[in-house]
């Protein structure tokens, strides 16, 4: 006896030792407790009851969709400094004059838990509406220890809002706090020795993330904070060579982070580094649309060397105002050439890999977690291929 079966339908399963997307054309999923106990072709599925027996009329199944890098939560918005950038601006320019990460910081600080949470929802029900059912949420808009607790406070508690399932990243070490007198390496001993242990102490931290950049921090500054994020037995990832090579993606390589993101300026080195740590490549081209970038991450040396590749949003108010993943899909494909399968992939199981939740989720496989979307669609590519569409027929998540 299972809670519900859904038969009938195209399942892309993205399994890992399956080829390509590991299609399977006649399948049926079915769960039981929230958990997948079968997903494939309908004709070998063992005899099994239903409670609920749902006909997908042929539409796709993929699993849930897992957006694994935003800065989702924030106040205020940053659309003046969009039009200053049209009359030429650059983004480095305004970072510098205090624009950029400080105005978000200081409308972030200002806003209360309730206004961040009703700001948050807008954006995260535009995710949701497109299959989403894990995201992982960064701080890095409050830089001190009451409004990033906030932040985080605020991020966990869209949890308990809607059926989706939330990490939590501290990304301290995202922009300099002007209260700080501009010592990176004092702001840094901050981080290190005083957000990051109460954060952790109450709970709030999945992981910890850095912004090494010129305009941000350096890679000594990184590995400070990287090795205290390891003493406390937490994961890292690195915001690596977005705007520059400062070889974050070795760094992020050696102290074996989750995912190295962005990389658009990564060298054949920094892939190869990735490839062999199991480091997620994580490409954000919504970014890179945004900031009218030119050089693309190595794509064709992240495939050469087996990097694994994952695509996320990177909603956030300054280079990123993104909240959707079909579009970032769609992005990824025109902007970097990948593939239909590598950006099916990407926002599925090389995603869930990226936030170390592989064994959860990301596949439709027994035994991971029942999230699923079903779209109404005759073939994958249409996921990759509209502009603005949204044709999700129904979302589930942990069988419901
Ligand atoms: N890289 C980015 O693209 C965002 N943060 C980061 O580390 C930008 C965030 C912002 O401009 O508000
Ligand atoms: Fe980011």
């Amino acid at each position: 006896m299972v809670d519900t079966l859904w038969r009938n339908a195209q399942l892309v399963t993205v399994a890992s030792g399956a080829s390509g997307l590991g299609l399977i054309e006649k399948g049926a999923v079915a769960c039981k407790d929230g958990l997948i106990v079968y997903a494939g072709p309908e004709a070998d599925m063992p005899a099994l009851n239903a409670a609920d027996i749902k006909d997908c009329e042929g539409r796709l199944i993929t699993p849930g969709f897992v957006d694994c890098h935003t800065h989702l939560v924030y106040g205020g918005d940053r659309a003046q400094e969009f039009q200053m950038r049209l009359s030429g601006a650059s983004y480095e320019e305004i970072s510098r004059a205090g624009g950029g990460i400080v105005s978000s910081m200081r409308a972030t600080r200002a806003a209360s838990d309730e206004e961040l949470v009703k700001a948050s929802l807008r954006r995260l029900d535009h995710l949701i509406a497109e299959g989403v059912t894990t995201i992982e949420i960064k701080s890095g808009y409050g830089l001190d220890l009451d409004s990033e607790m906030k932040s985080l406070r605020v991020a966990r508690s869209l949890e308990k809002q809607r059926n989706i399932r939330v990490l939590t990243t501290f990304l301290g070490a995202h922009a300099m706090p002007p209260e700080a007198g501009g010592d990176k390496d004092l702001y840094i001993s901050q981080i290190c020795e005083m957000m990051l242990p109460a954060l952790v102490a109450a709970g709030l931290v999945d992981a910890v993330d850095v912004f090494c950049e010129g305009i941000a921090f350096s890679p000594a500054q990184t590995r400070r904070v990287f090795d205290h994020a390891k003493m406390l037995g937490l994961p890292v990832k690195l915001h690596a060579d977005q705007l520059s090579n400062l070889h974050g993606a070795a760094l992020a390589a050696q102290y074996h982070a989750l995912s190295a993101d962005h990389l658009e300026f990564t060298d054949d080195e920094g892939a190869k580094a990735l490839a062999r740590s199991g480091t997620v490549a994580v490409l954000l081209p919504g970014a890179f649309y945004m900031l009218r970038e030119t050089q693309s991450p190595p794509v064709a040396s992240l495939r050469k060397h087996g990097a694994h590749i994952a695509i996320a949003t990177d909603s956030n108010p300054g280079t990123s105002p993104l909240t959707s993943l079909l579009t970032a899909m769609n992005m990824a494909a025109t902007l970097f050439r990948l593939t239909v399968d590598e950006c099916i992939a990407g926002v599925t199981r090389e995603a869930a890999r990226a936030l170390g939740l592989l064994n959860e989720i990301g596949t439709l496989e027994a035994g991971k977690c029942c999230d699923l979307a079903i779209w109404d669609v005759e073939r994958p590519a249409e996921l990759v291929y509209r502009i603005g569409f949204n044709p999700l027929h129904s979302r589930v998540r942990s069988g419901q």
